[in-house]
């Protein structure tokens, strides 16, 4: 029958900063569709387990088994074929399996009933009109995904909310991404400048450094272009809180903050520098220091939860009865499955909370991530703006764009 599942197998590929992952394959009489798994760096401790004990082999053993289940369901059926990946793991972070097995079994699947229809994988995906999100890019990085002395704040963004068109949005990223090379190399001559994980620029700079040079550059291509450029802040704070101390250290910056500190200084950065978009500015279990956040800078800034959340629907539950988040990271292998997926991204839209579809620090050239972004009516998509894996997101948009004629989602805060 059209769309039966034949077989399911599974390949250990590199991501981008050279790591195994895993690919998996599924066949159908007509068709054969594969989809890749990315790695964080900044793991949350309520992801889902990227690979079970043994690794990524032990995970395409596992693959191989799961076949069998498999096989006879139809694509076109996620919900059953996400159930019974599911079932066959068994735990509720798919030690077995692997979360990251489980994501691209289940990609794999939505994109083999793509083809099988003749239709793009967003179009599948999707209920009612599709729009492209904005895009979020890292431009200066610091944290766990840049090596040696780096910034305490892991991510430094931009995120173009004028831009009519994606591909203007896409050139203006690139060019604040030049424009921040510029003035860091006028700033200091002497130093070698190089990319991080995701492309963004490794500097040796405090944060309110890089918040200067960004917003310089943002302004000066939000001149050139015409285009709002907002900024934003990935603090990753779960890797800066030390809990016996309950403090979050700020290594680089030689200090220690108490929760009530952190507030504080995220307040006053927020305000200082304009910032539009703040993501995990707490440890992942601190629900209420997030909602004091939140309720502070309800309506001018993005509280958004990464570690937090998980892009868990119960964990989301949890956020929104404190008020603790007005987004949400979506990033499809925190949780396993794209049922998961939607079904925590329905969740945030119908509580007006943004889901922001994100890569991870590892990625690979699967561009899947873009489509669920607009078939998921993400507003923004989080991704880098240099390097072939992050292009490869951002180049998929571009096609959608010209070949489809998508229009911009509605910007947060706006009632265009
Ligand atoms: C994050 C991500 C992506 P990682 O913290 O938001 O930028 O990093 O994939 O390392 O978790
Ligand atoms: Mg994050």
């Amino acid at each position: 029958m059209t769309g039966t599942i034949r077989k399911v197998n599974a390949q250990k590929i590199l991501d981008s900063r050279g790591n195994a992952t895993i690919e998996v394959r599924v066949y159908t009489k007509d068709v054969v569709a594969s989809a890749c798994a990315p790695s964080g760096a900044s793991v949350g401790r309520f992801e889902v387990r990227a690979f079970p004990e043994g690794g990524v082999d032990a995970s395409i053993e596992m693959v191989n088994k799961i076949s069998s289940k498999l096989k006879g369901l139809n694509v076109e059926e996620q919900n059953v074929v996400d159930s019974v990946i599911h079932e066959f793991d068994g735990t509720k972070q798919f030690e077995k399996l692997g979360g990251n097995a489980a994501i691209a079994t289940s990609i794999a699947v939505a994109k083999a009933a793509a083809l099988e229809k003749n239709v793009r994988l967003c179009e599948h995906i999707a209920d009612g009109r599709l729009r492209l999100p904005f895009p979020l890019s890292n431009i200066i990085g610091g944290g766990v995904h840049t090596k040696g002395d780096s910034i305490d704040f892991q991510e430094f963004l931009v995120v173009p909310l004028g831009a009519k068109k994606f591909r203007d949005a896409a050139v203006a990223n690139v060019m604040v991404h030049k424009e921040v090379a510029r003035i860091l190399t006028s700033q200091r001559p002497h130093y070698v400048f190089g990319r991080n994980d995701e492309g963004a620029w490794a500097a040796p700079l405090t944060i309110k450094e890089a918040l200067e040079v960004l917003s310089n550059a943002a302004q000066k291509v939000e001149g050139e272009l015409g285009i709002e450029v907002k900024i934003g802040v990935d603090a990753a704070a779960s890797e800066l809180w030390i809990e016996n101390e309950k403090v979050y250290v700020y290594r680089k910056e030689k200090c220690k903050k108490s929760t009530s500190q952190q507030l504080d200084y995220v307040l006053s950065l927020i305000e200082e520098y304009d910032i539009f978009y703040f993501e995990d500015p707490f440890g992942e279990e601190d629900f209420e220091a997030f909602a004091k956040l939140n309720k502070n800078v309800s309506g001018r800034c993005l509280v958004t939860g990464d570690d937090l959340t998980v892009t868990n629907k119960e964990r989301l539950k949890t956020a929104l009865e404190r008020g603790s988040v007005s987004s949400i990271i979506v990033k499809p292998n925190q949780v396993g499955t794209l049922t998961d997926v939607k079904e925590t991204v329905t969740l945030a839209l119908s509580n007006n909370v943004v889901p922001v579809a994100s890569h991870r620090s590892g990625e690979t050239c699967d561009s899947a991530l873009a489509h669920i972004a607009v078939g998921l009516k993400c507003p923004i998509i989080k991704i880098g703006i240099m390097g072939s894996e992050r292009m490869a997101k951002i180049n998929e948009l571009i096609r959608l764009e010209d070949e489809m004629g998508l229009r911009m989602a509605k910007p947060p805060f706006s009632d265009s």
